[in-house]
């Protein structure tokens, strides 16, 4: 089965009403690759504005969500609560949440669990450091994410991961195209062996970290890379081109 490709939008804590507003009259004025799954991640408190002003072919995510049910969480935001703003997908362990808020590879699982069974998408998130890269320790590091996520997920019809070299997000140093392909196959190699055939040939695996319009058309061509996960792009007009580089 072709793998559809993928584009995310990832605004990190990034906007402000106008500017958000804005944004979603460009996706909504542009002419977007009919055969290209989109969705925003605006921060959780416009998913409302976005969702109710939004083309309906593009979808909404959350940057984050609880694992568990209504409740006294304070802070925090549920899977049903999402759904209710029409959310459909969640971005979870990206990197900034690994490393600056200290969510593991256990909490990453447990999240991704308890969305996929209550109903959202997820946009899991993997990934190396720099250091990591330069020990050669990049599959390891990506492998025992992988492992975690295994231990505590069944059903990865709702799972896309996006491969984010740490290295690469936000600096302007994107991977190269081979470096992006060698990892995306050492991924959906882990799937075929540790998982499932299906779930290897059917899971779209997305590269970000530093994805542009003058970048994604190459990336866009090697083999085992399905879409992207976009952030400081996500912002700016340029964000349909790279919606648009398969075409
Ligand atoms: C990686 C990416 C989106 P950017 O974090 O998740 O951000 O494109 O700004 O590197």
């Amino acid at each position: 089965m072709a793998r559809k490709f993928f584009v995310g939008g990832n605004f990190k804590m990034n906007g402000t009403v106008a500017s958000i507003k804005e944004i979603v009259k460009n996706l909504n004025d542009a002419q977007l690759d009919p055969n290209a799954e989109v969705v925003i991640a605006p921060p959780a408190l416009y998913l409302p504005l976005v969702r109710e002003s939004l083309r309906k072919d593009v979808e909404v995510a959350a940057q984050n969500v609880y694992n568990k049910p209504n409740g006294a969480f304070t802070g925090e935001i549920s899977v049903s609560q999402l759904l209710d703003s029409g959310a459909t997908w969640t971005i979870l362990g990206h990197s900034e949440r690994r490393t600056i808020l200290g969510e593991t590879d256990e909490v990453v699982a447990a999240k991704t669990k308890f969305a996929t069974e209550n109903g959202l998408g997820v946009i899991w998130c993997c990934g190396e450091s720099l250091d990591e890269r330069e020990q050669g320790i990049t599959v390891d590091v990506v492998s025992k994410q992988l492992a975690a996520l295994k231990a505590q997920v069944s059903d990865w019809t709702r799972i896309v991961i996006a491969y984010e070299p740490i290295w690469a997000i936000g600096t302007g140093k994107v991977a190269t195209n081979q470096q992006a392909q060698e990892v995306h196959a050492a991924i959906r190699a882990w799937l075929r062996k540790e998982v499932s055939e299906t779930v290897a040939d059917e899971t779209r695996i997305l590269y970000g970290g530093s994805v542009n319009e003058k970048n994604c058309r190459d990336l866009a061509k090697e083999t085992d890379i399905d879409g992207f996960l976009v952030g400081g792009a996500s912002l700016k007009p340029a964000f349909v081109d790279i919606i648009n580089s398969t075409q």
